[in-house]
């Protein structure tokens, strides 16, 4: 089933010329790029976007980091957005990340882990809201 997602490459990745890589990647997928934005991320966007991990020791770097410097802002659509995006960016540290993953190529640690990729169909909804407005 069609669906969207919300896809932000990381303030590394911008920082170390990827996007135009990252950007191949996901359209080479087959998935489509609806929006796309190069733009900070403010002090409430990366508060809301986090906040099941507050309190946890990584919270505060995670934070600092996320609005350290630009990143890319997207709406991805097509079959599976959500599953097939995650499938492209593999596991959450780079470490675990196999060879061929977007993180597994161009990450190497899991506190600057190249790209976020919405986990659920109603997380997508819901950052979608918080970067891009209604
Ligand atoms: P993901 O859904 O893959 O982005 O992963 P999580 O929601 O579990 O984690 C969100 C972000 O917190 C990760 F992208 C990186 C950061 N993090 C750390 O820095 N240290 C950890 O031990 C776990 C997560």
């Amino acid at each position: 089933m069609s669906e969207k997602t919300y896809i932000m490459i990381k303030p590394d990745a911008v920082k170390n010329r990827h996007i135009g890589e990252i950007i191949n990647r996901i359209e080479r997928s087959g998935l489509t790029i609806e929006r796309m934005v190069l733009e900070n991320v403010t002090q409430e966007q990366a508060e809301g976007n986090y906040q099941e991990h507050k309190g946890k020791p990584f919270y505060d770097g995670l934070i600092t980091y996320i609005t350290s410097g630009p990143v890319v802002k997207m709406v991805i659509s097509g079959e599976d957005a959500v599953k097939n995006m995650r499938r492209l960016m593999g596991p959450t540290n780079p470490v675990e990340a196999g060879p061929g993953t977007i993180r597994g190529d161009f990450g190497l640690t899991v506190d600057e882990n190249v790209i976020h990729g919405s986990d659920s169909p109603e997380s997508a909804e819901r950052e979608i809201k918080l970067f891009f407005g209604e």
